[in-house]
């Protein structure tokens, strides 16, 4: 494999850089194929610093440059496929380049590119060096003055960040508008935008009284669906004044949703650019999973403007500083709009399926990475979600008044530079007088550490002695591991279902307590313990561990029943209910027929009538645990065993429960009138989780119950339920729903989307020809990374029995099409290639199937960074 053209960059070798930049003037010619690029440059050397001058820049037509006015000489400078040196630059000057790029020809979708027509930019990581020459580095912090010209036919709204400053028709068709933003940024945060765009407009008063102006740019005839998202901003800025004391700085702030975007949205100044499916949204086209999500990632950007933007990274090693800050600052807002325990919930259950697996696979890597080859390839679920939990810990630790000390500290000490993961721990550890030290291995260490629990209740001397146990596996690179800091939230609860309180050490704690195990292990003696008392641990999901702990089916069932955090109880059925897949996979791959524990489904059905309960915890907490999360738990992974035995059970449960579900099924119906709130989204989640159970058994009548609701739906949340039940099952009525969606949104982008992931995440045995027949439908598009990801990577990352199929045809497909896509967009290729990561977890001929199919994607000539990195890592 060719590896060697690409060069490793190590966190050990930052250096900071030789020049500063204190002022950008860019000025921009739209025009499809050939847009020029101007830029004034005002270029100092940084004290101390000797050496050439060198700025980034790919994929550029250098047609002109100056220094100071001056035109230089051809030796006075190189160009090379990767940038441009100065060998002998002054200290002080103004460089000025003129440069044509071609946005149409770019399918990268970094750098300025076309989206249905619309101009626009996406620079994080590394895009702005292919709209101009520049030191294309977090540290390096410019005042942007920003001039763009276009057709005013073409391109009737020209937007950059900050404020607009001039705006003046030019006579022959064009305009131009001049934005200037005041705040110092890296390059990474510059964006522009240009073409035919509606507006959503708002205003909102900040805690001073400032009034800021509020859009959102949406392609034409899309206004109407802004509403939700603008009164998430809103809300997120309100929110970020309420509880961290955080004031928007500008007088506008601008939101654009485009069709074609390599990830969820951007947080650039003033002008955060997002995919068009996290804002577009009304209750016929939007689950409410949509309407969650387009809040979250509102939220999200919005938050940046300080964790991000006023205080940034020095370099992208530090990436998790602002990433994993503001993931724990989102789900806080959604947290406090929403119920706190199903956000928990839903939390978790997403750091398991993305992060658990990548931190014990061949990608493997700390919150903050030490080393990378494309760092594209660095926005992780470690990086992001368990960076977040590395921040939860921290506010756990210091509670919620230590830590808002620890924000105000940060800001007070870092407005306007670019920090360091380090910084921001000295700044909490300051602010509340304590060492923090101890904690910094979780931002180093790779691998999810496994806690294993050990009990036992002494009835004469009325103690239970409680040990637990530390050990992380080795991951590349890291061979060797340390004992981490875990803080271990627990209680007891007695055999009557009440709370016992801890007395350790003749203290009494309470109901409640955390127990910090930060060496290999640690034994708890509680006293005054009288009977059999179970520990509930890790409660809250208090430390991103494996926790390991020998529950018997009734000690689990008293948890799931009683235990006073609802986290806790949604967790003991998870883990009951694992146990007990595990053990029918074992049956089923012995042969045997599998033992159905009628105890458990009895527990669920309790939970399911319990209506104590709020209902989007009870869907949560009687959906089981997914086919990945099942696979982690084995090696090597027994594919269609785990998919045949989850089927049972659910099939069991449909059946068993049919009563009480087809009860629920009807009382829960709404009333007509669509909220898009938590409430009335969770009794949804409810009702769909019941007609999904009964869907299971794969009755006439659960179809035809199906169909009815598909037929009726007036929201896309049941629609979707419904057609998710039909189409696992064949038949007339799977075909005459999957057609009806086609006519009703084939005209909507977002919509047709979730028609093409639902056909191929199906269990059907067709679903690989069906896939293979959509490449062609028109909508579908290779150069869309929304409609690769949802019929291509839903198929490769939703359809675990399809995908791996004994024969490699799903292998095949997906590797052949990454080798494609790989050409047009190297980013969104090397993300879905991950999942061939996995190919040393599956039995000896499955493992060979997909490890031949990455090799043959690695040997491709002319294979991206992006992807080599990956394959590389996955084969090693
Ligand atoms: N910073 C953005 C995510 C993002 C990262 C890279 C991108 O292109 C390579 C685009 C967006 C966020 O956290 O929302
Ligand atoms: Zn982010």
């Amino acid at each position: 494999m060719k590896t060697e053209q690409h060069a490793v960059i190590r966190l050990s070798e930052y250096a900071a850089p030789s020049y500063a930049v204190a002022g950008v003037a860019l000025s921009f010619d739209l025009a499809p194929t050939g847009t020029t690029v101007r830029a004034d440059l005002k270029i100092e050397r940084s004290a101390g610093q000797t050496g050439p001058l060198t700025l980034d820049g790919e994929a550029l037509d250098l047609k002109s440059i100056t220094i100071d006015g001056q035109p230089l000489g051809d030796n006075a400078y190189t160009v090379t496929e990767t940038g441009l040196t100065l060998a002998d630059a002054p200290s002080k000057f103004t460089l000025t380049t003129e440069v044509l790029i071609d946005p149409v020809e770019n399918t990268r979708l970094e750098g300025l590119y076309q989206s249905n027509g619309i101009f626009c930019t996406q620079c994080e990581a590394e895009g702005f060096r292919r709209i101009t020459y520049f030191p294309d580095r977090p540290d390096v912090l410019s005042t942007y003055r920003v001039t763009v010209r276009g057709s005013k036919d073409v391109c009737p709204i020209l937007l950059s960040n900050g404020n607009l400053v001039e705006q003046r028709d030019l006579g022959d068709g064009r305009h131009e508008a001049v934005w200037e933003d005041p705040f110092p940024k890296p390059s990474y945060l510059f964006a522009l935008v240009a073409g035919k765009l509606d507006s959503y407009e708002d205003t909102f008063t900040t805690m001073s009284g400032r009034k800021v102006d509020l859009k959102i740019w949406v392609e034409p005839g899309n206004a109407p669906y802004c509403a939700y998202a603008m009164d998430a901003l809103k809300r997120s800025m309100k929110w970020d004044e309420d509880r961290f004391g955080l004031e928007y700085d500008l007088d506008i702030f601008n939101i654009v949703a485009v069709s074609d975007f390599n990830m969820g949205a951007m947080e650039n100044k003033s002008l955060n650019v997002f995919n068009a499916k996290y804002i577009l949204a009304d209750p016929e086209t939007a689950t409410d999973a949509d309407y969650a999500n387009i809040e979250a990632i509102v939220g999200h950007e919005y938050f940046h403007n300080w964790t991000g933007n006023r205080v940034t990274c020095r370099d992208w090693f530090q990436l998790s500083l602002k990433e994993g800050l503001t993931v724990f600052r989102d789900q806080e807002f959604s947290a406090d709009m929403r119920s706190r325990a199903v956000k928990r919930i839903q939390d978790v259950r997403m750091l398991r399926a993305r992060q658990f697996p990548e931190d014990a696979g061949p990608l493997a890597h700390p919150v903050r990475p030490e080393s990378y080859m494309e760092i594209n390839n660095f926005y992780t679920a470690t990086v992001y979600e368990k960076g977040a939990e590395v921040i939860r810990m921290q506010h756990a630790l210091l509670g919620e008044d230590g830590f808002q000390k620890g924000m105000k500290l940060y800001f007070e000490r870092h407005d306007g530079q670019a920090v360091t993961c380090d910084d921001f721990v000295a700044a909490m550890a300051d602010a509340n007088g304590r060492d923090m030290t101890g904690f910094k291995p979780w931002y180093s260490q790779a691998g999810t550490p496994k806690v294993t629990a050990s009990w036992r209740h002494d009835a004469t001397s009325k103690t239970l002695t409680l040990t637990l146990t530390q050990a992380t596996e080795p991951t590349p690179g890291q061979k060797q591991k340390q004992a981490l800091p875990i803080p271990m939230r627990m209680g007891l609860v007695g055999s009557d279902g009440k709370p016992c309180n801890l007395i350790l050490d003749g203290q009494d704690l309470g109901a409640e307590t955390v127990l910090m195990l930060d060496e290999d292990s640690l034994t708890c003696v509680f006293e005054g313990v009288d009977n059999a008392a179970v520990p509930s641990l890790n409660r809250g999901f208090s430390a991103p561990i494996v926790l390991k702990a020998p529950y018997s089916a009734a000690e689990s069932i008293l948890l799931m029943g009683h235990d006073p955090d609802p986290f806790a109880r949604w967790e003991a059925g998870q883990q009951y209910a694992t146990a007990l897949l595990l053990g029918m996979v074992a049956d089923l791959r012995e042969k045997r027929e599998p033992v159905l524990d009628e105890g458990f489904i009895a527990a669920f059905g309790r939970i399911l009538t319990d209506s104590s309960l709020d209902p989007a915890f009870r869907s949560l907490a009687i959906t089981l645990p997914s086919e990945d999360y099942l696979a982690e738990q084995m090696r090597p992974v027994a594919v269609d065993e785990i998919h045949e035995a989850r089927q049972r059970l659910r099939k069991a449960i449909g059946e068993t429960l049919s009563r009480d579900l087809s009860r629920l099924h009807a009382e829960l119906a709404d009333d007509g009138r669509f909220d898009p709130g938590a409430d009335a989204a969770g009794r949804r989640a409810l009702r769909n989780t019941a007609l999904i159970y009964l869907g299971a058994a794969e009755t006439p009548e659960a179809v035809t119950l199906a169909k009815t609701r598909y037929d009726i739906a007036d929201n896309m949340t049941d629609r979707m339920a419904a057609l998710a039940v039909l189409t696992e099952c064949a038949g007339p009525e799977r075909e005459a729903a999957l057609a009806d969606f086609h006519d009703r949104f084939k005209d909507d982008e977002q919509v047709m989307d979730k028609w093409f992931a639902i056909q191929a995440m199906s269990g059907l045995p067709d679903t690989l020809d069906r896939v293979k027949a959509l490449l062609d439908h028109p909508r579908f598009s290779m150069k869309k990374p929304n409609k690769v990801r949802a019929l291509i990577g839903s198929f490769a990352m939703g359809n675990p029995i399809r995908f791996h199929a004994a024969d490699g045809s799903g292998y095949d497909f997906v590797i052949d099409k990454l080798i494609e896509l790989d050409r047009l967009n190297p980013q969104v290729a090397a993300r879905l290639l991950g999942t061939f990561g996995q190919w040393r977890r599956l039995p000896a001929d499955r493992a060979r199937l997909m490890k031949t199919a990455l090799e043959r994607l690695a040997e491709t000539e002319g294979l991206s960074r992006d992807s080599t990195e990956i394959a590389t890592k996955s084969l090693a």
